[in-house]
């Protein structure tokens, strides 16, 4: 395959004068925004050649989700909505970090390594969130797709989940319309189906606690998860009465003490949205992928919902529905080595449903899924969503032509969930539904077991690449004096604490991760504590010592 000149012309435009290394992590590339836009087109070019590759179409998202507002970032969403095959990635550095003179000849190496030819025009499916940069980031990608001739699909400002949805449809046609307002309509429709099905939802004196109540605080972390809410809001209003603040419309800074990372992180309330004892709130994150609730007790006390509670719920919902079905079908849960002990013991011994432990990321969380019939997989970050097999698909379809109403369910509750990745919207929605049909108030939800004490905290390093991890990253192995250090520390001073901890470098922030538990509050701080400066002191910590 020839490459058009419009790349070494584009290329010059785009010139990769930077002395950074990229590196495509977590999420794909993320990083400050003004480093990125050479970045941008070359992801175009690598689109354009993984979808000549597939011979279908493929997803470019700019967003850096949580991050802050002024970084940004990209990545790549294989044919079925699922995040781009890890061995491409590789390709993906090196394509973002050749020069201007090694560029051609870097992608001519992906072109005869993946048997690529010329025969399929690529098209690209492309979406961006709110960031003030993502429209010059989105001029580099077109750019980068139409230097190889491909074709643009522009999906506008868009939530992540609601493009990986689109990359899906536009490849099979059955999994539902391939425009934005297919997406909406899907979910908008489903959910009111299920919802007139249901329990009607009774009013009481602390509704948002004691029973279902349909009133929802919605905190849209000033991005694009507000945006896309306002255009459902009024449709699902006899179902759901939302209430929408940080809704994305210029008024407040993305992300900033607000939306699915902060509440997970500092596990406390929202800024902007009021905090009245008895209301219940959820939380998404900057491009709508990751979703968290919270609720404000009688007396005051504010309770996390967090994504091992999402996926307990949701884990228990799916085994009475199949149950209830007579539906024999291997159910199982997927968490990584943040989830709350207390959660993988109520799945794995209330429940009696199998819990299998991934590294941080959806890519790995999802592989590990589709081991299953149903594979119900969550971050306790709040990121996830449920993936049935063909198998499963067809074994509920074919009950639900039955007149039984758990089967009839069922194959609803898949029509409302974004099976090609985690989706804050969907996910919502989901909960939603099966508060509902339990009548259950945010105490009965947070009664099913009760969080050990926990902290998350980081820490900055001269290199954070020096990590290494292993045990789905319960374990680092790299610096090499570090985990022989923590186990010291956990065999001595918290011996009888209960106490878990591990240390992971983000894939998505400048950064090292220090997760702890342990048995009580003050055991969790001074454990974060410790931990944290031994990271610092063992792994080139940079700026104050904790
Ligand atoms: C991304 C990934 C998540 C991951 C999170 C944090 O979320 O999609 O799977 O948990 O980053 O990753 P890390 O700890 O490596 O920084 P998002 O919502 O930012 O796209």
């Amino acid at each position: 395959m020839e490459f058009r000149s419009d790349v070494i012309t584009c290329s010059g435009k785009y010139s990769n004068n930077q002395q950074k290394l990229f590196s495509y992590g977590t999420a794909g590339f993320r990083t400050k925004a003004d480093d990125l836009e050479t970045v941008l087109f070359r992801m175009g070019l690598l689109a354009a050649l993984r979808s000549k590759a597939k011979k279908a179409h493929i997803g470019l998202m700019i967003t850096a989700s949580h991050n802050p507002a002024c970084d940004n970032g990209v990545k790549l969403v294989d044919p079925y909505g699922e995040m781009m095959v890890e061995s491409w990635e590789a390709h993906a550095t090196h394509v973002a970090n050749a020069s201007d003179d090694e560029l051609a000849g870097v992608l001519h190496c992906i072109v005869t390594e993946e048997h690529i030819t010329a025969d399929h025009t690529a098209q690209v499916v492309i979406g961006r969130d709110t960031r003030p940069s993502s429209n010059t980031l989105h001029a580099a990608a077109v750019s980068g797709v139409e230097a190889l001739g491909g074709k643009v699909v522009d999906c506008g400002v868009v939530t992540t989940p609601l493009l990986h949805y689109r990359v899906r449809c536009a490849n099979d046609p059955s999994y539902g319309v391939a425009s934005n307002e297919g997406y909406t309509d899907k979910l908008v429709e489903t959910f009111l189906k299920l919802q007139s099905c249901a329990q009607p939802a009774t009013s009481c004196a602390q509704p948002a606690t004691s029973c279902y109540c349909q009133d929802l605080l919605f905190d849209g972390a000033n991005g694009v998860g507000g945006l896309q809410m306002a255009i459902m809001a009024p449709r699902i209003s006899q179902a759901l009465k939302l209430t929408i603040h940080n809704g994305g419309e210029g008024q407040g800074v993305l992300n900033y003490r607000c939306g699915a990372d902060f509440v997970k992180v500092s596990q406390s309330w929202p800024s902007g949205v009021p905090a009245t004892p008895g209301s219940r709130c959820v939380s998404v994150d900057g491009d709508a992928d990751r979703v968290v609730y919270s609720y404000i007790d009688e007396l005051g006390a504010y309770h996390l919902m967090d994504g091992d509670k999402i996926a307990t719920l949701v884990v228990g919902f799916l085994q009475e529905q199949l149950s209830e079905a007579g539906l024999a079908l291997r159910l199982g849960l997927v968490q990584t080595a943040y989830a709350n002990g207390a959660s993988t013991a109520y799945v794995n011994d209330s429940l009696k449903v199998p819990v299998g432990f991934a590294k941080t990321g959806v890519k790995h969380l999802h592989h590990m899924a589709l081991s299953f019939d149903i594979g119900v997989y969550f971050e306790a970050n709040g990121h996830g969503t449920v993936i049935f097999s063909d198998s499963a698909s067809a074994a509920i379809k074919e009950a639900a032509s039955t007149d039984s109403p758990a089967a009839r369910r069922l194959a609803a509750v898949k029509d409302l969930i974004n099976e090609t990745v985690g989706d804050a919207i969907s996910d919502l929605l989901l909960v939603e539904v099966i508060l509902r049909h339990r009548g259950w108030g945010m105490r009965d939800w947070d009664a099913q077991y009760h969080d050990m004490p926990n902290k998350l905290v980081t820490v900055r390093v001269a290199d954070r690449s020096v990590f290494e991890t292993t045990d789905a990253e319960r374990r680092c192995t790299q610096p090499a004096a570090l985990q022989p250090a923590i186990d010291d520390l956990l065999s001595t001073s918290f011996l009888h604490a209960r106490a878990r901890t591990f240390v992971r470098p983000s894939g998505t922030e400048d950064l090292v991760r220090v997760y702890a538990e342990a048995a009580t509050q003050s055991h969790v701080e001074e454990l974060a504590l410790q931990v944290s400066r031994l990271v610092f002191d063992l792994a080139g910590g940079v700026g104050e010592r904790p």
